[in-house]
Order: structure tokens, then sequence, then C-alpha cells
């Protein structure tokens, strides 16, 4: 990128530079983000009269689309680069256009010196840096690849074994020989001493099985096998016995990727899942649009029944659930004693549709009763995980009878419980983040000392980097989570350089290109969302009481508002009153426009109604900032909110009532880690607007499956509804055509069973991965222990202490 900056400071163009430094130390503003700087760069040209051309292509123009920050200071401006994706460079322009590179330590520190939070004389502050522990693991090359590392891991797994073939072979032996289910052994006996001997009994039960018929099943020639070393686990019939067989027997001979993949896949090794997710309500009727209660509780409620699906198919095709093994998975949450109506107070709670999957809820420990019998918010929750997950612990064993085979975390909390019950228990850990907040709240680690006080975000960032550099693999939704795009950076990309002023540096926070990081959506329950023109699996009965709710019921405890036209065109949305969902900035949207109110009424499903209802400080603010923009705009008679929270099957329908009435999806979120409405709207049949921040973008495909909006841009999304509804009445076809497409790019890409087959598969690689290169790892586990121990403990310790004073 230097390249840029000396073409721009090296020819005419530096006088543009100059003069557009110039007018942006006018302005007030001293710490830009790309947003603004793009906004001031817009601007400038205008003001010039600079032509289109050099705006986006001038070296000037590149320079400035590349930037993500500028700091303005005294006698210099410092600007951070980001030519291209998961790498950036900071360099310090002087006054008189020469320019150095910063190094790491001096852009924080110029970072600190913007807060007034650089203190030399008293010290260097404490360097975060996890870069040399990544030394021990192989690394993927090109960014396209980032969030692919199940297939590097695979690659670089076959390429070892032809290597350093007597070594890998005998980690594989060693391997298969670990494996049995409350003491049931499977795969190999001790008959096969060694992996020459595997080798040749390979080929010996190849050939035993090929004599028998293929449907033949396994029980009939079980102790044949035995005699021979194999024990249960090969495959239900003599076929798939020989297929597993001759899978490893390619491995031997000529390993390559997918066929260790392959054979690893087929290997059982879980059957035990625990899915972490400590905070908010997490129940299965009447918590969803709840503080803290929204996408993640459907996530790892649909994720945990599509795995004990999986799984029972997985041990039937390996021949287990014969031999009495059989799944189970467990939602480890939190047992809240003041439920407020939810069964949130009860320890164990059957998932409906499964067999053996449940909720334990174990709960806090008392420490303040009052505090702790509550509900606690997911930003004051630090204090109590620890001894949490000791007590979890032992309330799984007890499930359970043994240790879980796989443990994955959700958000920061689940994440960081995840991690250490499997440092106890030495089980694989996977993460899932759902949301990072340091992308949501912008500024949240320079001004965290401001912010402390609500956000808690000291401790909310030292768990994410405990956990994720922990975590053996991270399941994230989408590519851009991890590393963003071109001109935006990801969610877990922005823990990779960053300061916590009078805290901490963060040199190295995390490995952008580990091959933990992978891409792997959830899906949709299709059978609570499937689209609105599947008749014959609707309830007509709930679909009229629906459409009564949605748009005449007239009932001042469930509903605000009436509609004086309830056959006009529906715009709809669906979401918890969180700041960041910006419910408030899609009814403004509508309240300026008279034009999309000619053509529509607003249709919001958001929680409550009532500030009493409420002790959440921002949906009480939420609550009172819709009441007055309809007022503001006299949005009466074209506006409904429904402060509902509808059972799930309700929320499927109500999608497609509003499909019936041909009317729109609109999720207007300043910012959108993934977006679980998007595809339960696209599911529907429903054309779908999403915002341009975050997963929505991964999701549809703009104009051709569904729009993107720039929820910030109140005008111009208002334009983009206009335009899409005249559309559609000048050619109803039109939203036919958008809705058949969002229904087939959720079919084709996000559903449960690619989710968990892929995760199952995974899992079985990392736990290999994990056996083999063990000790590698030890050494930044301790120095993660570290972390937890010198930072995390002694805050969550003070938050404590305050919490003891309420
Ligand atoms: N939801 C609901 N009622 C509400 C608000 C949300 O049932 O009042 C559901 C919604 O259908 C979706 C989930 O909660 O399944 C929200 O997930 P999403 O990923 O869109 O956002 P999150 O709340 O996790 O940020
Ligand atoms: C949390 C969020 O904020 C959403 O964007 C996701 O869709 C949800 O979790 C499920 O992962």
């Amino acid at each position: 990128m230097s390249y840029f900056i000396d073409a721009v400071l090296k020819s005419d163009e530096k006088i543009e530079l100059r003069q557009f430094l110039h007018e942006l130390r006018a302005k007030d503003q001293r710490y830009l983000l790309r947003n603004d700087i793009e906004r001031a760069f817009t601007e400038y040209c205008e003001d010039h009269e600079k032509s289109e051309a050099f705006q986006h292509v001038s070296n000037l123009g590149k320079l400035i689309f590349y930037t993500q920050e500028i700091i303005v200071e005294d006698e210099s401006v410092c600007a951070i680069v980001r030519p291209k994706i998961a790498y950036q460079e900071a360099f310090r322009i002087h006054e008189d256009f020469t320019y150095d590179k910063m190094t790491v330590q001096d852009l924080l520190d110029t970072r600190d010196r913007f807060v007034d939070r650089y203190k030399p004389q008293e010290g260097d502050v404490f360097e975060i840096d996890f870069e040399p522990f990544y030394d021990y693991s192989p690394t993927i090359r090109d960014p396209k690849n980032i969030g692919k590392g199940v297939q590097f891991l695979n690659r670089y797994l076959s390429s070892k074994l032809f290597q350093a073939p007597r070594q890998w072979k005998e980690t594989l032996f060693q391997f298969l020989s670990l494996h049995s289910y409350n003491g049931l052994k499977l795969m190999i006996n001790p008959r096969i001493g060694s992996w020459e001997q595997l080798s040749d009994r390979v080929k010996q039960a190849i050939g035993f099985v090929s004599q028998r018929p293929e449907n033949d099943p396994y029980e009939n020639f079980r102790f044949d096998l035995q005699d021979m070393g194999f024990e249960p686990g090969w495959g239900n019939t003599a076929n798939r016995v020989r297929e597993t067989l001759e899978i490893l027997d390619e491995l031997i001979d000529s390993p390559d990727d997918s066929v260790l993949e392959g054979f690893l896949s087929r290997i059982p090794m879980i059957f035990r899942i625990v899915l972490v997710s400590v905070h908010g309500w997490f129940g299965q009727e009447g918590v969803l649009g709840r503080p803290d209660t929204g996408g993640q509780v459907v996530y790892v409620l649909d994720q945990a029944r599509s795995l004990e699906k999986q799984l029972q198919t997985e041990l039937q095709q390996a021949g287990l659930d014969v031999l009495g093994v059989h799944p189970k998975v467990i939602v480890l949450s939190r047992l809240i004693p003041n439920a407020d109506g939810t069964r949130c107070n009860e320890r164990l709670e059957k998932i409906w549709g499964t067999d053996d999957a449940w909720i334990l809820r174990v709960p806090f420990r008392k420490f303040n009763p009052n505090v702790t019998d509550n509900w606690i918010s997911r930003f004051e929750i630090w204090p109590y995980l620890e001894t949490y997950a000791i007590d979890a612990e032992k309330e799984l064993l007890v499930e359970f009878k043994e240790k879980p085979d796989l443990i994955v975390g959700n958000y920061s909390d689940g994440n960081i419980v995840a991690f250490l019950l499997s440092r106890r228990l030495n089980v694989t850990q996977f993460n899932v983040a759902h949301a990072l907040e340091k992308s949501k709240y912008l500024f949240s680690n320079l001004y965290w000392q401001d912010l402390e006080n609500q956000y808690h975000f000291s401790l909310q960032f030292i768990t994410d980097l405990i956990s994720m550099n922990a975590a053996n693999c991270i399941i994230s939704s989408t590519y851009q989570e991890i590393v963003g795009r071109t001109d935006s950076v990801g969610q877990y990309e922005s823990y990779h350089c960053f300061t916590m002023p009078d805290l901490y540096h963060v040199v190295t926070g995390i490995e952008l290109f580990s091959p933990k990081f992978n891409v792997v959506p959830p899906g949709v329950n299709e059978n609570i969302y499937f689209p609105y023109t599947r008749q014959e699996q609707r309830v007509p009965d709930d679909a009229e009481r629906l459409e009564e709710l949605l748009f005449t019921l007239d009932d001042p405890s469930q509903v605000y508002g009436k509609l004086d036209d309830p056959s006009k065109r529906p715009l709809f949305s669906m979401a918890r009153l969180d700041r960041i969902k910006n419910l408030t900035g899609l009814a403004e949207c509508f309240g300026q426009s008279k034009e999309l109110q000619k053509h529509c009424n607003l249709i919001l499903v958001a929680g409550k109604l009532r500030e009493d209802e409420s002790n959440d400080p921002e949906e009480i603010s939420e609550m009172r900032k819709l009441y007055e923009i309809i007022d503001r705009y006299e949005l009466h008679g074209k506006f409904r909110w429904l402060g509902v929270r509808l059972p799930k099957t309700d929320s499927g329908e109500v999608y497609r009532v509003i499909a019936d009435r041909r009317g729109v999806f609109v999720q207007p979120a300043l910012f959108e880690a993934f977006g679980l409405t998007i595809l339960e709207a696209m599911i529907s049949g429903i054309p779908t607007f999403g915002t341009q921040f975050g997963g929505p973008l991964e999701i549809i495909q703009d104009r051709v499956n569904g729009f993107y909006i720039n929820p910030t841009n109140l005008e111009e999304t208002a334009q983009k509804l206009i335009d899409f509804v005249t559309k559609c009445e000048q050619n109803p076809d039109y939203w036919l055509e958008i809705s058949r497409k969002g229904i087939d790019r959720v079919y084709t890409t996000y559903t449960w069973k690619i989710h968990t087959t892929r995760l199952l598969s995974m899992a079985k690689t990392f736990g290999f991965w994990n056996y083999s290169s063990k000790e590698n790892r030890e050494d930044m586990m301790r120095y993660i222990e570290a972390l937890f121990y010198l930072i995390y403990k002694p805050r969550a310790q003070a938050l404590l202490e305050d919490h003891m004073q309420r």
C-alpha cells in the first residue's frame, strides 16, 4: 500500500491530499472511521468539482478507499490502511508530506494519546501477543480460503501422512485404538498390535466381508470381525463395513485429503455433545423477544435437534444403535429462580421432538440473591461464570455418566464456560460467537472506561480473546464475520490489534489465517418456517387468527395502532427492541416518506408495549423513541406495533400471512451479525430488504433474491422500498420472482442438515488434530490461563463486589 501513498506524494495529487487533510483538520472530528472518511472525501470532491474518475480511480481515490481510520494529530495525520482482506498497515504522514510506516506499538500509543491515556512516564502498558503461539500450527495463505479451515487441515494432515508415513500411521493407529462407548470397545482391539498389522488385517477383513451378501446385518458377523481385531463401529451391513475398511485401506496406501476426511467422518467418536448458552432466558416458549433472548436461543435449539438426528443416523450407519449406543445432547444454560412465568427455573427440560436432547439449567451460586435469583444482563454476567463452570461440570457428569465428546460454546459467556469445561475435561472445544460486541459498539475498546459501568467491555473483550484462542475450532456463520470484505473489517479481525487504554495493548489478538476458523452457516426450522404457498401444511384457523392480530384486532394490551386501510401492502419487521436492531430507524424512515405511506402500512412485532413491563434500559429507551416517532410523523392509521411474544408456530405463520398479502420484510439493524429473521422471511416467500451492515450481505444477493439497504440513509432506503412496491404494482410477477428466488436461496444454502453434517465431520477432524498435536498447544493454554487469572478474575471479582451492594 505504500505504493499508493508514494504515488500520491510523488505526484500532483499530493496537493489534493494536502487540501483534503487541511479541510479535515478544520472539522471538529479528529478520529474518522471508514464511513466518515468516505463521506468527507465525497464532500471534498463535490466542493472542488472533482470528476468521478478522480474520486474513485485516482491514486488518491484508491488510497482513501482502502483507508479504514484516520487520526488527525497536531502535526501529523495517522492513516490506517487496509489494502487487502485481513491485512493492515499504519502510516504517519507529516506536515512536509514525508511519511513513516508505524509500528503496532506506535499505532496503539497514538490511539491512547487520542483519548488522553498515553502515559509513558508511568511505564509500558501490558502487551498481549498471541502470534508466537500459532507457530505450532499450519496457517492458510490465501485470504480467500480463510474460513475453510477443515479442508485445509485435512490437506495438511494427509500430506503429513505422505511425508512422514510411519509416524503418522502410528498416530492414526493409536487414535483408532482409543474409541469406546460406556465400556464397549469400538473400532480395533488389542488383537491388532501395530500399524503394520492393522494394514494386513484390513485387507483380510475386506476379503471376508466381500464374500457376504451386501445387506447382511453386522450382528451376523460381528464375532468373526472381532477375532480379526475389529470391534463395532465399521458399519451396519457387510457393504458398509467393506466401504469403511476400503477407505482406510486407501488412506494407508495413497492418502489424500478427501480420503482422510471420509475416513475420519466415519469413525464414531461423538456421542455426547454439550451446547453452552448461558445468558438470557433459555426456553422453548414465551422467551423470544425478551432482553438478551433472540436468535441464539433459536439457533441452539434447532442445532440441538438437528445434531441429535444426524448423530442417530450416523450411529445407525455405524451399526451401533442395535448395540444400545445412542446420542445425547445437552444444552447447558442458566437456571433463573425468579423465572417470570417461563420455565427457566426448571433444572431439566426435554427438547421437543427429540429422544434424548435436554436443556440442563444450572443456577449461579447465590452470592447476593437480589441479583442472582433474577435475570442478569449479558453485560454483567462475568463474576458468576467460573463457579458456574465448576458446578455445571458435576451436573453434566451426572446426566451423561461420562465426559462429553464435544463442547460448543455460544457467545462470549458460553464460550468462556466452554473453555473452562474443555480445559478441565480435556474435550474438544468449539466456539460460536453469534455476535462479537466489539463490532456492534463503535469505539467500545477506545472508550471502554467511559462505558465500563454499563457494559463492562474490559471483561467481555478479554473473555473473547481467551476463548477464541483456546477453541479448537470457531464456527462462524459468514466469511465476513471473520475478516469482513474489501471495504469493511471483520468481527474477528477487529480483535487482531487494538488498545484498551490503561489496561493492555493487543498486538496480535488472534491468527485470522488459522484453520480453526470455519464458516458453517445455520439454517431455519423447516417445520415452522416454510413457503406461504404450501397451503396443505398450513392451518387455516391459525392464519385467520393471526391475520386479525396483525391487521385489525383492537386490543390495547397487545397492539398499538389501528390501520385506516388494512389492505395496503404491509412492510413488516420483527426484532427485539434493542438499539442496534433499529426498529425506530425503520419507523423514522417510514415516517419521513409520505410516498411510502401511500403504498404501505408498517407493521412491527417487537416484544412489549409498556415501559413498566421492562427492566432493560435499552428496551425502555427504544419504546419511548417509537412512541415519539409515531406522534411526530402522525403515523396513526398507518402503523401497528404488536407487543406480543408469539409462540414459535405462530411466528412462522405470521410471515406467511404477510406473504399472502404480498408484503415486504425489512431488517433495518445498524449491525446484524447474521440475521435469522432474514432466513425466516425469505423461506416464507417474503421479498426481503436487509441491512448492508453484517451477515445479511452474505445471505442476500442484492437485487437477485432480496435487497440491501443502508439503514443510516433513510431517504435512500425509503426510495428503494418505493421503487420495489411500485414495480410490483405495475408487474405483480416481480414480487413473485423475488419471492421464489428468496425461497430457493434458503433451501440451497441454509439448512440445518448441511450445518450439522459439516459440524460433526469437523468435530472429528479437529478431534484427531487435537489428539495428534496436543502437546504443542500447552504453551498457549498456559498463557491463556495467565490472562484468565490475572486479568479476567480480578475484574470479575470487582464487579461481584459491586453486585453484593445491590
Ligand atoms: N423473534 C421472535 N419474536 C420477537 C423477536 C424475535 O420470535 O419478538 C425471533 C425471530 O423469529 C428469530 C430470532 O428471534 O428467530 C431473532 O434472531 P436474529 O438472528 O434475527 O436476531 P437476534 O435477536 O439474535 O439478534
Ligand atoms: C445473534 C445475532 O445478533 C444474530 O445476528 C444471529 O443471527 C443470531 O445470534 C444467531 O446466530
